[in-house]
């Protein structure tokens, strides 16, 4: 690998390293970035030798030989556009971008939601309870190896962090305290989802185009990166696939309305690409 070469870092579970990691093979990079996989659920991102890339040990992340490293699904997006060697879609110059990373539609809060004890113990049961667990090991262990504590601070945040909701998963005797923080929990994750379902039914047809194709136009532009990569985690957690029919999973948390026909077509357009099938084809994440 020449030191001339980009990196992009991001985790092929994760929702928003995949907006710049669709753009590399959208706009023309494949053969320009090189793909790193930091694996979160496994506490990768923990590691010093990640945290000397990122000290906030988050991805994405672009390092640019020779320039400052990006952080960030907005500033490496945005450096990808400016920089892409192929056509890139109009902007729409809407609040969109802000709207979709909006904290009551989070894409991370409604991948670990639970809104009765049912859904909290299929959640305990797949990637959410491996990754708090193993998260939890992680930052023992990267904590007891940092003698120098040069990354104390972070752990010891990080590790806080996670604890409420380690407490909500993996609690299994009833007290009054945890069981009123279970059933907070359930009460948050309800106004998630209704948050979900009418920012799905009132706002995203009034920004996606009335014909086939993206906000941008014929191509994706920079609305399209960062809607449709959180778009995508919220047709995973609906049973959706990758492919023309995933979409239609959504209804089940719809209130009994149909999928808006503007986001079928919307999500169509992204599964006939080819960054579509590289970076979703193993699966939504
Ligand atoms: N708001 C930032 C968030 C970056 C971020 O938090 N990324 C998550 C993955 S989606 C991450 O790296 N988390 C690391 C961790 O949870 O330890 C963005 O839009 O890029």
């Amino acid at each position: 690998m020449s030191s001339a070469r980009k990196t992009l870092y991001v985790y092929d579970k994760a929702s928003w390293p995949s907006a710049p990691w669709l753009a590399v093979f959208a706009l023309g990079y494949e053969d320009m970035i090189d793909i790193e996989d930091v694996d979160l659920a496994a506490g990768a991102n923990f590691d010093p030798e990640f945290l000397k890339i990122n000290p906030k040990g988050t991805v994405p992340a672009l390092v640019l030989p020779g320039e400052k490293t990006l952080f960030g699904t907005v500033d490496t997006l945005r450096y990808l556009i400016a920089n892409a060697p192929q056509p890139v879609g109009k902007p729409s110059g809407t609040e969109f971008i802000k709207r979709v990373h909006d904290e009551s539609i989070d894409a991370h809060s409604a991948l670990f939601s639970a809104r009765d004890e049912a859904e909290l113990s299929v959640k305990r049961a797949g990637i959410c309870g491996t990754f708090l667990s193993q998260r939890e090991e992680a930052l023992k262990k990267y904590r007891s190896l940092d003698r120098a504590g040069k990354y104390k601070e972070l752990y010891d945040y990080r590790y806080d962090l996670e604890a409420p909701q380690r407490a909500i998963y993996f609690t299994f005797v009833s007290h009054p305290s945890i069981d009123s923080a279970k059933s907070a929990y359930f009460s948050a994750s309800e106004k998630i989802w209704k948050a979900i379902r009418e920012f799905i039914l009132t706002d995203v047809p009034r920004y996606l185009p009335d014909g086939p194709g993206f906000i941008g136009g014929a191509r994706p532009g920079e609305d399209d990166f960062h809607f449709i990569v959180w778009l995508a985690r919220i047709v995973l957690l609906t049973g959706g696939a990758p492919d023309a029919e995933g979409v239609l999973t959504l209804k089940k948390e719809l209130g009994g309305e149909e999928v808006p026909g503007k986001l079928v077509s919307f999500w169509r357009a992204w599964c006939e690409t080819r960054a579509w099938k590289v970076v979703y084809g193993g699966g939504l994440h």
